[in-house]
């Protein structure tokens, strides 16, 4: 049997692999097929040409007894799959010319394909770029996480205001899972704990089914495919026949629907905490499941219990997982006998967690009584923790403390690596919040830059742009994207740059098609194309970028001949639907754009758009056909971002701070194409102090305090001076973020941006240094790092 890839897939044994399914698989003939019908018979076939690949790759790492990854994670924010298997299994034009036959288009096929949305922003995004690059590289992994019924909501605006309604990407089969009904795994809630001995025993009271979906993850050309293993809850007891006999119908049901609300849906807070106990029982759920789940696997090979670190590494992506910690003590100790103090030593070699945020909101923490009442096994294995904790370092640090179960702490202590995301965020951690640990565990903490995928990134969702590399520096480039570079000896050549701006041109006109059909917005290809596309928060600044867009149309309506650069800003992102401040930004944003939009002496010159409902697959589309990327962040704030690396790859120099991995981008891409502004992450923090900043700052810029003005007296919002009310109480009184200082400081870049821009050639050059520079950006890099320095696993494919 092949162990890669079979390459002699051809377009008739495409077409009739799907006829195939549409007859057995959909029940339909050719005649009768809707749209659906056949995105679902080309997804069921380009599954089918996986299956093989991951049969393999399972029996060579069992052959090769090799260490297996365990990545745990509550988001992967994975988008549309077709296009994706499709190309990483190099049959794109394959499928493309098997549906023209069919007399299917290929495109509006893929565009039916919902994106499976299990998460909010980058954290969940950076877990599917990681998926693919384990597999790219051939690391036996598994993604474990929770099978949401519904992903994140869906945006809708009415009158400019954000309003949220249900995703239900399950109302329809979805195409790529293999669902297990055999794998389904006890998870115990509550109770109480007794003494047998030295024997403690967990009494439970409300139990759970885990049942597991596998969807099979393929690499770059099928030469790997890992497991993506996503537990849903059932009921142990599907109906209550007793309540039904006694006419009680919907009592009759209860147990199934309670059972099910574990795993309902993805709480939409992006880096803040809610303190749901529903939120604490999906973090036991899928955390128990996939603990359980691993520990079968590897007790079935045959390993003696305390060599686990030796064959598996779980990662807990950021604190959501952090329960791992006390649930394999328990394991190892309660049902394993072994000694408490061996417990939690072979639990650390085997756990590491990476950190994805200073942000103290974000920082999970419980209420201990909640918590006990939940886990009472837990809470007590976390105060032997702790006790192990003090007499091993010395330290003060706790993890109980004010009657709460700190999760930070948790997740630290039970670690034996701890990661940062970028190299800016990983010191911060170190001299922040973790300060007094890493004082005690000197060499826990160490950096891991973030990454993206290049494959969906930039070869899938930029065609234009990978036939110009294609044609330039040869193919290859995709799972080896240092290779980049060498774009950099063409960017003199006047024809490399010519191609360039084509290709760039082409990806804006495809967005204006799209904006036209989908909004019945008309934008000009030629203006520079200034996007923002991101979660809505204070610290992103989203709020500085709409008020240098009011301050530069006042300065246009001053001057309506002045020499102005066109723009089109471009704005993308949900807001959590309890986070007062962001939907009140999001509204201002679109209050404005009605406003200017309609002003015919400056709409030719500037233009806001905000689609609604940004999301993975719409970032493919604006990513590529962007000219200008924010990054704008209150520096220190932005753990490392990777919408950054997406936009510059894709030929969008940086209008940025230095946060995150905006200090890296600069360093690859170069200082001068990068447009550097703003107060460092050590100002910041001294500014802060300065009582009175933000006034002093509006008192010492005209421009902003016009602007705050218009707003205040109901310029945008029709003559209602109270909508911004609250907005502008915080931006004079308080501005956490220093909107206020870095104000003037970001007007005058983004005319430094307007003047190059205005040089085609110029800008051409800078673009095409982005791209040249971003290389290491690569997931595949990232992956690597995790692999030698934190994982100890190396590859089993070349
Ligand atoms: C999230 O999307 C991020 C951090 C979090 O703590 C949570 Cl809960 C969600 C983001 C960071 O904000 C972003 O800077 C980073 O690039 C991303 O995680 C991946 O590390």
């Amino acid at each position: 049997m092949p162990d890669t890839l079979r390459t002699d897939l051809d377009q008739p044994a495409l077409t009739q692999a799907m006829l195939r399914h549409l007859r057995s698989s959909l029940g339909k003939d050719p005649e009768h097929a809707t749209t659906y019908d056949w995105r679902m018979s080309l997804a069921l076939s380009l599954r089918d040409l996986v299956v093989e690949p991951w049969f393999a790759s399972t029996r060579r790492t069992y052959d090769a007894k090799g260490k297996r990854v365990y990545y745990l994670s509550m988001e992967f924010l994975i988008g549309r799959l077709i296009e994706d298997v499709a190309i990483n299994l190099g049959v794109e034009h394959i499928a493309a010319a098997a549906l023209a036959e069919l007399g299917q288009d290929y495109d509006r096929i893929v565009a039916d394909e919902p994106d499976a949305a299990l998460g909010n922003g980058g954290l969940g995004r950076l877990a599917a770029c990681f998926l693919d690059s384990l597999s790219t590289i051939g690391i036996p992994a598994y993604g474990y996480g929770i099978r949401y019924e519904h992903g994140l909501f869906e945006q809708h605006f009415e009158d400019g205001a954000q309003v949220e309604t249900a995703e239900k990407w399950l109302a329809q089969r979805h195409a790529w899972e293999f669902e297990r009904p055999e794998v389904s795994i006890s998870i115990h809630f509550g109770g109480y704990v007794s003494q047998c001995g030295e024997k403690s025993v967990w009494h439970s009271d409300e139990t759970v089914l885990a049942q597991a979906y596998d969807t099979p993850i393929a690499g770059w050309q099928g030469k790997w495919a890992n497991t993506l293993r996503l537990w849903a809850a059932k009921p142990v007891k599907l109906f209550d026949l007793e309540s039904f006999n006694r006419g009680d119908y919907i009592g009759a049901s209860r147990p199934e629907a309670l059972a099910r609300t574990i795993s309902r849906v993805l709480y939409p807070d992006d880096t803040t905490d809610t303190g749901k106990e529903l939120r604490l029982k999906q973090e036991y759920f899928f955390t128990a499941a996939s603990i359980q789940d691993l520990m079968r696997r590897f007790l079935a090979e045959g390993f003696e219990i305390d060599s686990l670190p030796d064959h598996v590494a779980i990662q807990l992506n950021d604190t959501h997982p952090a329960i791992a910690g006390p649930e394999l003590v328990r394991i190892l100790a309660d049902e394993h006998a072994l000694p408490m103090a061996r417990a939690i030593e072979v639990a650390r070699k085997t756990l590491a967690y990476t950190n994805h945020t200073l942000l103290p909101e974000a920082l999970e923490r419980w209420p201990e009584g909640l918590f006990a009442r939940i886990l009472p096994r837990h809470h007590r294995i976390i105060e032997i923790i702790q006790d192990a904790h003090f007499a091993a370092a010395g330290t003060k640090v706790t993890i109980i403390e004010h009657g709460q179960v700190k999760m930070g702490e948790l997740a630290f202590v039970m670690a034996h690596k701890v990661n940062g995301v970028s190299a800016l965020h990983s010191e911060l951690v170190k001299e922040t919040v973790f300060h007094d640990l890493h004082t005690a565990y000197p060499d826990r903490i160490i950096n891991q830059t973030n990454g993206i995928t290049p494959r969906r990134w930039l070869y899938s969702c930029n065609p234009a742009l990978r036939a110009l590399i294609d044609d330039t520096i040869g193919q290859g480039w995709a799972a080896d994207l240092e290779r980049l570079s060498e774009l950099r000896s063409s960017v003199e050549d006047a024809a490399f740059r010519e191609a360039y701006r084509a290709a760039k041109r082409s990806n804006k006109e495809r967005l204006a098609e799209w904006l036209k059909a989908r909004d019945r917005i008309t934008v000009n290809p030629d203006a520079m194309f200034d996007t923002q596309i991101k979660r809505i928060h204070e610290y992103k600044r989203q709020l500085m970028n709409i008020l240098e867009t009011i301050a530069l149309w006042n300065d246009i309506r001053d001057d309506p001949n002045g020499d102005w650069t066109p723009r089109v800003k471009i704005f993308g992102g949900k807001a959590a639907p309890g986070y007062v401040m962001a939907k009140s930004i999001i509204h201002l944003i679109n209050d404005v754009a009605k406003m200017l939009n309609a002003d015919p002496t400056t709409r030719d010159l500037l233009q806001v758009v905000y689609p609604e409902n940004y999301n993975v697959s719409m970032a493919e589309l604006l990513i590529p056909a962007s000219d200008l990327s924010e990054q704008i962040s209150t520096a220190g704030k932005e753990a490392s971002g990777t919408g950054n690396m997406k936009l510059s790859l894709n030929g969008s120099p940086t209008i940025g701070t230095l946060d995150g991995a905006n200090v890296e981008i600069r360093d690859h891409v170069g200082v001068e194409n990068f447009f550097l502004f703003g107060l460092t992450a050590r100002d910041v923090t001294k500014r802060r102090s300065v009582p009175g900043f933000a006034r002093a700052a509006i008192e010492a810029s005209p421009r902003l305090a016009r602007v705050l003005g218009q707003i205040a007296d109901g310029t945008f919002s029709g003559g209602d001076s109270d909508r911004y009310a609250a907005l502008l109480h915080n931006v004079w009184d308080h501005d956490y973020f220093l909107v206020t200082c870095d104000f003037d400081s970001y007007f005058n870049t983004q005319r430094e941006v307007d003047g190059v821009y205005r040089d085609p050639e110029a800008w051409t050059r800078m673009a095409a240094l982005n791209t040249a520079g971003m290389g290491w950006f690569s997931s595949d890099r990232t992956i690597r790092g995790y692999a030698s320095d934190i994982w100890n696993v190396r590859p089993l494919v070349v």
